[in-house]
């Protein structure tokens, strides 16, 4: 346990109404007396700082000048945001106001804080979980109300209620496991059953892990938009089709293939969804000897793995190419299930036919557009749409049930999520249960990383260094 006591400015640096210099630890009251004068003359002046109450007063530097008007406010632990001694003094908002008041508080015996040290010793104290310490952070940069409420759910302790039933269940269903491993019934009926029973279970928390990853996603969508990128090879009208989305002539369009090199990247809402659109190089065997063109596949290489939904275009007049399954077959593949497959410049000729794309690409809902005429563009919208609300109709169906998660809890779930699968189809084939608890155990510890326990140093260090100075 940390015992040292931390200062740092919690609100924004800059001109505003107020500033907030927080201070905790053992001597935060000590420290702040030795700058602080309540405007009331009493002896002992730390009684008229009654806990919990603003005390009216000024700051003095050492040379017992004035520095500040303030109201100064002291919270005894264990109570507080970190469970430690906290006081807040509430002084003018002016940079270098508060760096001077921050300066003699450090001079005075405080430590300047780390990013997020605040809410990391509210984590190490056991105040919050993991889970609820890193929703701060998603309440920060919520931006929207729905996410912002989500967020708030979290900090309220929902999400580490559910996952602390998951792991309760989990540890049930180990020892159930663990000790019936050694023992063989004679009633071949009875350890079926037994079996069985054990499958459901965790078939049950697959499918909590598994509507908790689908939330997520949706919190994703709503917090960063969906992330869309348009691929093919050269001159399939891949800009073309940006521009049409963001509305403007933004990405350079030619007759010339090999255009585009760089990423292109905008913010666009398509029925109501947000999209965060991004133009990249064609892609093409050749283009890997010409050094320039390789930066730019490259880039595009990076986006597909990235991509939450990718827009696969192909020239309607020219029918498929080897050089568009090259890029499915080698970029593609991993992302069959996020595609959506465009046929281009159908003004110009329209060969490509769903048959050949079912055959080749085990796809089959290719959409025709011709981006010069403008026809099929509302159909490829539908698409997208449809692709996201994967059936529902209802955007506010949508919305009510989201997760926003910070990426590390994202991507835990969804390990924790593959090792479950593993094991409940494992138990479908019969495999022997002491396969199976090893599965269950790695999912276990997943959990108990994501809420907190038994995490290392420096993933702790990581996920707190994200969050302000302050804070
Ligand atoms: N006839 C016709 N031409 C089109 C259509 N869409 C785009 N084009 C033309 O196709 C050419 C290439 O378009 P771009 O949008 O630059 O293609 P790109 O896929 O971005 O090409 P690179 O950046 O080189 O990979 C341009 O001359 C466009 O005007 C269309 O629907 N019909
Ligand atoms: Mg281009």
């Amino acid at each position: 346990m940390e015992c040292d006591t931390i200062a740092a400015l919690s609100t924004p640096p800059g001109e505003g109404g107020i500033g907030i210099v927080r201070i905790s630890g053992p001597d935060s009251l000590k420290i702040a007396l030795k700058i602080f004068k309540p405007k009331k003359n009493i002896e002992e002046r730390q009684y008229a700082l009654n806990p919990r109450h603003l005390t009216y007063g000024h700051i003095y530097d050492e040379k017992k000048n004035i520095i500040d008007e303030v109201l100064i406010c002291y919270m005894p632990s264990p109570y507080t945001y970190t469970r430690e001694d906290i006081v807040e003094i509430n002084a003018h908002g002016g940079a270098i106001l508060l760096k001077t008041i921050l300066n003699l508080l450090i001079s005075k015996g405080a430590r300047l804080a780390e990013p997020g040290e605040f809410t990391k010793r509210a984590y190490l104290n056991g105040r919050i979980d993991l889970i609820q310490a890193e929703s701060i952070l998603s309440i920060i940069s919520a931006n929207s109300l729905q996410a912002l409420k989500s967020a708030q759910n979290n900090l309220n302790g929902l999400l580490s209620e559910e996952i602390q039933k998951i792991i309760i269940e989990l540890n049930n269903i180990l020892s159930e496991i663990e000790a019936g491993l050694d023992f063989i019934s004679d009633d071949l009926e009875d350890e079926v059953e037994t079996y069985e029973k054990l499958r459901e279970r965790v078939k049950s928390i697959t499918y909590i892990t598994d509507q908790l990853q689908e939330k997520s996603r949706r919190g994703r969508i709503l917090q960063d938009g969906l992330k869309t990128v348009i691929v093919g090879r050269p001159n399939v009208g891949k800009s073309s089709l940006y521009n049409y989305f963001i509305g403007e002539e933004r990405a350079i369009v030619t007759e010339f293939p090999g255009t585009t090199r760089d990423l292109l990247i905008e913010n666009i809402n398509i029925k109501g969804i947000q999209l965060k659109i991004i133009d990249t190089a064609g892609i093409h065997k050749k283009g890997e000897k010409d050094p320039i063109e390789k930066i730019g596949m490259n880039y595009s290489k990076k986006a597909i793995q990235e991509a939450d939904l990718v827009l696969f275009i192909l020239d309607a007049s020219f029918g498929i190419t080897n050089e568009d399954i090259w890029i499915y077959k080698n970029l593609l593949l991993e992302k069959k299930d996020e595609l959506i497959i465009i046929a281009n410049k159908i003004d110009i000729g329209d060969i490509i036919n769903n048959k050949d794309i079912n055959n080749i690409f085990e796809n089959d809902g290719l959409i025709k557009i011709s981006i010069k005429n403008k026809t099929g563009l509302l159909k490829l919208e539908n698409k997208i749409e449809k692709y996201v609300y994967s059936g529902e109709n209802f955007v506010e169906s949508f919305n009510e049930s989201l997760l926003v998660l910070q990426l590390r809890q994202e991507d835990l779930i969804s390990r924790a999520n593959k090792f479950l699968t593993n094991a409940s189809n494992a138990m479908k084939e019969n495999i022997p249960l002491d396969l199976i608890v090893i599965d269950l155990r790695i999912a276990r510890n997943i959990f108990l990383e994501l809420i907190g326990e038994n995490i290392q140093e420096d993933i702790l260090d990581d996920i707190f260094g994200r969050f302000c100075i302050g804070k």
